[in-house]
């Protein structure tokens, strides 16, 4: 009561708006944990243990430690008020998953891509993705611990972004920052003013 609505919500019934938000970045960035740690509801996973069939194929490098992957994806939803309820769809992070991604995008209003300054050409296809899609997108800076940190404007220009697109960093496993990562989206894609054509044909 006496918040300042806008006409343009579908809250008009008490339902809230749901918004299609992609997390994408490479292999063992942090996507399945980003989507577990912000989700209100238990993630769905499709995580699977990492076989020896997977070896040479899935790169590990520097994510030894990492001993399951996501096959298909992660989906996860938080409410951001009354009015806002962002669906999370984790994209898969290896190359042989790519036909999934333009099943993933349709109808997303905006994406996440999770970066590892460690590995950072990792976020590149992702990048690419987006930018030729004309899905608004931020690149989220995942702080590895013991990681050395980068400023957000020397990842923006390794990446070579557009200067619009906004650069944050973000510890995945904390839901405080991931929440924040996500208003920083749902702004960016407010300011972009970017709605999907493909939106206008669902149903
Ligand atoms: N220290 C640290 N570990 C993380 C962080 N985010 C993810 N991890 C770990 O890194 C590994 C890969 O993360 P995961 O979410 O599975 O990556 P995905 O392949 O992008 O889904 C897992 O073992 C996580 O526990 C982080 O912010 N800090
Ligand atoms: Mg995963």
């Amino acid at each position: 009561m006496g918040s300042v609505r806008s006409e343009s919500t579908a809250d008009t019934n008490g339902i809230p708006l749901a918004v299609k938000i992609l997390v994408a970045g490479g292999f063992g960035v942090g996507k399945t944990t980003l989507v577990g740690a912000v989700s209100e509801i238990r993630p769905l996973q499709t995580e699977e243990v990492l076989t020896n069939a997977s070896i040479g194929i899935d790169d590990i490098s520097g994510v030894e430690a990492k001993s399951t992957t996501t096959v298909a994806m992660d989906f996860g939803r938080i409410s951001i008020n009354d009015e806002v309820v962002l669906y999370l769809f984790g994209t898969p992070g290896q190359d042989r998953f790519w036909f999934l991604w333009d099943e993933l995008a349709l109808g997303a209003l905006g994406a996440v891509v999770l970066a590892d300054t460690r590995r950072l050409a990792e976020c590149f296809p992702s990048v690419d993705y987006f930018e030729r899609r004309g899905t608004p997108f931020l690149v989220a800076v995942n702080c590895f611990e013991g990681q050395q940190q980068y400023s957000v404007d020397s990842v923006r220009s390794a990446i070579d972004l557009d200067t619009q697109v906004p650069v944050v960093l973000c510890d995945a496993r904390d839901r405080r920052s991931v929440k924040d990562v996500l208003i920083a989206l749902i702004e960016h894609v407010m300011s972009t003013n970017t709605i999907p054509t493909d939106l206008a044909t669902q149903g």
